[in-house]
């Protein structure tokens, strides 16, 4: 039987398991990356698993989330990832030098390989034709180490996509088709590859903006096909060497085959607060704008920005708009620089921002009190950008630079002025300057790692007993993201390294109180309604639940890389068998688990509330049995290293 492009992938780095849809399987990977903001942790992690030299063909640690330094608590971070990447073999991308997905992309991504970040979007290089997983700091950390990463083998779904984009839409816009038909919960335990002759049309950067944005689907991963337009665009970055054909046999099977006609699409809008809210951006005409935000990894590529610069020029920005540029990686910003099109971005009063992550997880330019902000990225959630009340859609740059030129929402196609028509170059400007090579296995011993006194270590788990009494610390609705577990922003995220100071905030978004009664409870659990933990893949939004006492999530269901950074951190991610027990449950109820360890082979566990039992289920591998049972992953690493 003919196979897919990621089974292709899979079965070349397959250590553990067989490539059956739900049994674990244990993958070799070839890449890691991090950045700040997860990284500090990722790198304690890998300090305290005592291994001196990744043992992955490439590391590479950025820094792109946090780089205000609106105090010393990043400086001291970065210097604290520079150091340690120096001396345990990992490259370092300074500071500047863009975001990790934009840089991965273009400096080392390769088809056929397997990447895992401590990032939600490492798929992002799905466009590339790799194979490449969101996951904690943890994961990446044993990773690094050389150890496997688990994952539960997904199914495929094809998407086949069929005809050419239309002047004005664009790539983004079939990430919001997808969105729309799929919601954000319907990729979750599935890989999505792309396929079909309208692949064909759409160049490496396009690819990365819809496998970016599978992430928001809550696929495992999302992939495309590695053909004569990767090879161009790695030609380009003068890295054809790294090319490799990866196609799927004409016979391949997927457990489902999604069609979407590409001339058919029009321009379309996420609407606040949810990646999924997607309407014809025709439909919100004449909405007022206050602000529009051009960037993020989804979409800050050359190809972007060229597009945007084209439409701005001899234009000028609505005087009630604030615009800002932040353009994906300093090789845009360069190109940009060198062609004169940042001349007509600036001349038409749009804001130019550092390379970096900025306003997109709410890193300064956050909106005006109940704001409205176009942003080209991948998010929405409340609260996200850092002004509560604000409305955030989420469009394609076309439709951004049309809300800026207008005042109000746009149909692009409405201007009343020509699509722009960029091609990529035939050669990118090479200049990798701001990435740093590791010290040489000779001298990374004499490398210091320097630590700050914001650098905390990160709080120990303690292993799961057989039987628990614990109250409800907290009872939430559906679609709890990360943002709110853990939120991010100027304020907190100089924290990251600093679980105790970053406990203050847990749950704020919802509970404002939660933190403080956590505290005082000592062990609680935390109830949860369908796709519990989407979004980020920090483990923070494990850690200092864990430091806070929460020893078990009960969910309606939960998203992928939030169950596992529980099981990491061991906490015990259960679900309701029938999720309308859900209802039965209130916050201060005091909860009985026993026989637990039983439940952890079985998957039955048996909760009693109020005298009356309520089922509950969960689904562990052996391997994570053991994690549970040594309190965490990283415990259990220490154990099986011992
Ligand atoms: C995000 O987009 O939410 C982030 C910030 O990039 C996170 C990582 C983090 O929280 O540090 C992600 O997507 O994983
Ligand atoms: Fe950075 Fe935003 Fe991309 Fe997260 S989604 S990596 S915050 S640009």
């Amino acid at each position: 039987m003919g196979k897919n492009v990621a089974e292709k992938i899979i079965e070349k780095h397959l250590l553990s398991g067989s490539m059956v849809a739900g049994s674990e399987i244990g993958l070799r990977i070839d890449q890691t990356l991090t950045q700040d903001a997860t990284g500090t942790m990722a790198y304690l992690e890998f300090e305290a698993m005592g291994v001196e030299r990744v043992r992955t063909e490439r590391s590479v640690a950025y820094i792109d989330h946090n780089t205000l330094q609106s105090g010393f608590e990043n400086a001291d971070d970065h210097r604290y990832i520079q150091s340690v990447a120096q001396k345990h073999g990992i490259w370092f991308s300074r500071p500047g030098n863009g975001i990790c997905h934009q840089v991965h992309l273009e400096r080392f991504g390769v088809p056929g390989k397997t990447l895992i970040g401590s990032d939600s979007h490492t798929p992002t290089a799905g466009g590339l034709g790799m194979l490449a997983f969101g996951a904690g700091g943890l994961d990446v950390a044993v990773a690094m180490g050389g150890g496997a990463y688990y994952i539960t083998m997904p199914k495929v779904v094809k998407v086949e996509l069929h005809g050419a984009l239309q002047p004005f839409v664009t790539a983004k816009d079939v990430s919001l088709e997808i969105l729309r038909r799929l919601s954000v919960k319907g990729g979750v335990g599935r890989i999505i590859e792309w396929g079909g002759e309208g692949v064909r049309t759409l160049s490496v950067p396009e690819r990365a903006t819809i496998t970016n944005m599978g992430t928001e689907l809550g696929a495992t991963t999302s992939i495309f096909p590695s053909d004569e337009i990767t090879r161009a665009f790695l030609k380009a970055q003068g890295r054809e060497k790294d090319y490799v054909n990866l196609e799927a046999d004409p016979d391949a099977e997927y457990e489902q085959i999604i069609d979407i006609d590409l001339s058919a699409l029009e321009p379309l809008i996420a609407c606040p607060h949810m990646p999924d809210k997607v309407v014809p951006v025709a439909s919100l005409r004449g909405t007022k704008v206050d602000q529009v935000c051009l960037g993020s990894c989804t979409n800050s590529s050359l190809y972007d920005m060229l597009k945007a610069a084209a439409m701005l020029k001899g234009r000028q920005v609505n005087p009630y708009v604030s615009m800002s540029v932040s353009p994906g990686s300093k090789q845009v910003l360069r190109m940009l620089a060198d062609c004169g099109a940042l001349s007509d971005i600036l001349a038409s009063g749009a804001r130019l921002l550092e390379c970096a992550c900025g306003p997109c997880i709410g890193m300064g330019f956050s909106p005006n009190s109940g704001g409205v902000s176009l942003r080209t990225f991948n998010r929405n959630f409340e609260g996200r950008s850092g002004t509560r009340d604000a409305k955030v859609y989420l469009v394609s740059p076309e439709t951004a630079v049309a809300a800026a030129l207008t005042g109000e929402i746009t149909d692009p196609r409405s201007l009343g002025i020509s699509a722009p028509d960029v091609c990529l170059p035939e050669h990118f400007t090479v200049d990798d300057s701001a990435i740093l090579a590791p010290a040489s296995p000779e001298e990374a011993p004499g490398v210091e790692v320097l630590r700050g006194p914001n650098i905390m270590s990160c709080p120990a788990g303690q292993p799961i007993p057989d039987s628990m009494t614990l109250p409800v610390g907290l009872k939430v609705g559906d679609n709890i993201t990360t943002d709110h577990i853990m939120p991010a922003g100027a304020k907190i995220l100089p924290y990251r390294s600093n679980i105790p100071k970053l406990s203050a905030f847990c749950f704020e978004v919802c509970d404002k109180d939660f933190a403080a009664r956590a505290k005082a409870l000592g062990e609680s659990v935390v109830i949860g309604g369908g796709n519990y933990g989407q979004g980020s893949s920090r483990e923070h939004a494990a850690l200092v639940p864990l430091y806070l006492g929460v020893r078990a999530v009960i969910a309606k269901s939960f998203a992928r890389i939030h169950a596992a950074n529980l099981i990491n951190a061991g906490i015990l991610p259960l679900c309701f068998a029938d999720p309308a027990d859900y209802d039965r449950l209130a916050q201060g109820d005091e909860l009985e688990l026993c026989d637990i360890h039983t439940g952890l082979v079985s998957g039955e566990f048996t909760l009693r509330v109020h005298g009356e039992s309520i089922r509950l289920c969960g689904s562990f591998s052996e391997r994570q049995r053991a994690v549970l049972l040594a309190g965490g992953l990283l415990n259990y690493t220490r154990e099986e290293n011992m």
